[in-house]
């Protein structure tokens, strides 16, 4: 590896003199400086200072076949070495987006059978957008244009996709959002329902802020809903079983599309191929990214359904629209080899009938007393824990979203990387996560939890 010449002194202070982190207070970085991650293994991340640290986010919501996959080397060095890069413009094509978009197809819900690439999540969203619009541009309502969506979400980083998610602190940022794009609740029981609510009237009343958005916009003028299945970035989000088939019926009634956006919950980590099968909808159009190539390439793919599809077939007319590596033969490789070890290890099950139940029964033994605990809920292998001063009245530590940060930086100095979402710690691990390793997680967030605790008393 090149960067063996560098001692880890050497790597921070270049990184500090020149690389712009995401998501980050440059100033707080400069000073703080940054954790160096050099190499991975299976469910283990390694950092410069030699520490093994049992990696609770699959890299970001990522890496679901877990690390050191050599066939996934192995499969990209042989495309790299055929063919490195080919476009799909021009009626070209190369075979590896092919035969991707056909497996695709096979694993998605029935009526879905096309595939747009990007390389990243919010690429493909982007597309998504403009591809709900241009849909109804060809069915001659091109005033059928607003997009409901909702508080929380995330839908990517660059423009199209700040605009459709509902991060205030982003927005806020953008000096100009795209046009036509409102935002609703979201469905977050655990804050936003009322007390003596029940979970299935919670659920329905949420879904209903949706329709409620339709009418005052005026069906006619509204393309499309659009949210995450589960949201992941906003906290874990996970709604009513009423709150899905809610939604359908709702976008059903109104002639409003269905788009998905399944970068988090797709390829398997919810207990299905997509979470669209596990709560039962059919969605028109649905993102993927993240874990098509267990994050061993950027390649995020949009999922789009008959009704679409065969709109723009039938009418015809360029969709102007389309990225460099649209369809990169590298990665759509790496991704046909990540969906075929998935499937050939079963993982998909496994989270479904083990892990994904295992994952909260060991949370709840290790955490449902701690009195920092208001709520553990978990989705497949999605789990959140809600942080708490006081149990029975839900109230929070102040200021907001600082004692889970304290949480965090405890559960990683005893080996487990976590995430910390406001008042919210979160759980996304590789899908090859055992009962064993999840035995050892939830020792290490216990630990967190109890060490953050007399930090904070
Ligand atoms: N949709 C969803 C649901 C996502 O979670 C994107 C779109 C955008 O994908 P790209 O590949 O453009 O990043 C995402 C990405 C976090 C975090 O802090 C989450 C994401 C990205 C970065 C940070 O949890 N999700």
């Amino acid at each position: 590896m090149t960067y063996q010449n560098y001692s880890v002194d050497q790597l921070r202070a270049i990184d500090n003199a020149h690389h712009l982190h995401p998501f980050t207070d440059h100033k707080d970085l400069r000073e703080a400086g940054t954790r160096v991650i050099t190499r991975a293994h299976g469910p283990f991340v390694y950092d410069s200072e030699g520490n093994e640290i049992l990696d609770g986010m699959a890299g970001l919501w990522c890496v679901n076949a877990g690390y050191g996959r050599e066939e996934l080397v192995e499969a990209a060095a042989e495309q790299m070495r055929e063919l490195p890069y080919y476009n799909s413009f021009f009626r070209c094509t190369t075979p590896t987006p092919s035969l991707l978009a056909q497996k695709l197809a096979e694993i998605a819900p029935d009526h879905i059978n096309q595939v747009f690439y990007g390389s990243s999540g919010s690429e493909s969203n982007d597309t998504a957008l403009r591809l709900v619009r241009h849909y109804w541009a060809l069915e001659g309502k091109p005033e059928k244009n607003i997009v409901i969506s909702r508080n929380w979400a995330y839908h990517g980083s660059t423009i199209a996709g700040t605009s459709l998610g509902g991060m205030t602190a982003m927005h806020e940022q953008l000096h100009g959002a795209v046009p036509n794009i409102r935002h609703v609740m979201c469905p977050y029981a655990y804050e936003l329902a009322e007390p003596g609510e029940s979970e299935h009237d919670f659920g329905v009343r949420a879904a209903k802020a949706v329709e409620d958005a339709i009418i005052e916009a005026g069906p006619e003028n509204v393309a499309a809903f659009i949210g995450e299945p589960i949201q992941g970035a906003g906290g874990v989000k996970i709604p009513p079983a009423s709150y899905w088939p809610e939604i359908q019926r709702i976008c059903e009634k109104y002639d409003v599309l269905l788009m998905l956006d399944e970068v988090i919950t797709g390829y398997g980590r919810t207990g299905e191929w997509f979470a669209a099968q596990s709560m039962g909808i059919k969605p028109d159009t649905m993102t993927t990214a993240k874990g098509l190539t267990s994050g061993y390439q950027p390649l995020s793919a949009l999922l789009v359904g008959d009704r679409i599809a065969s709109t723009l077939v039938e009418k015809g007319g360029e969709f102007n629209h389309g990225y460099t590596y649209s369809g990169h033969p590298v990665a759509c490789a790496v991704a046909l080899k990540n969906i075929e070890i998935i499937a050939r290890e079963g993982l998909i099950d496994r989270v479904r009938d083990e892990t994904g139940p295992y994952l909260r029964e060991a949370l709840t033994a290790a955490l449902g007393d701690h009195p920092m605990v208001g709520e553990i809920r978990t989705f497949g292998l999605l789990a959140a824990i809600e942080v708490v001063k006081d149990r029975d009245t839900r109230e929070r530590f102040q200021p907001e979203g600082s004692a889970p940060v304290v949480i965090r930086d405890h559960a990683i100095a005893n080996g487990l990387m976590m995430r910390a979402v406001m008042d919210t710690m979160i759980m996304s691990p590789p899908l090859i996560w055992t009962k064993a390793t999840i035995d050892m997680a939830a020792e290490r967030v216990r630990a967190g939890f109890d060490l953050a605790a007399k930090e904070l008393r």
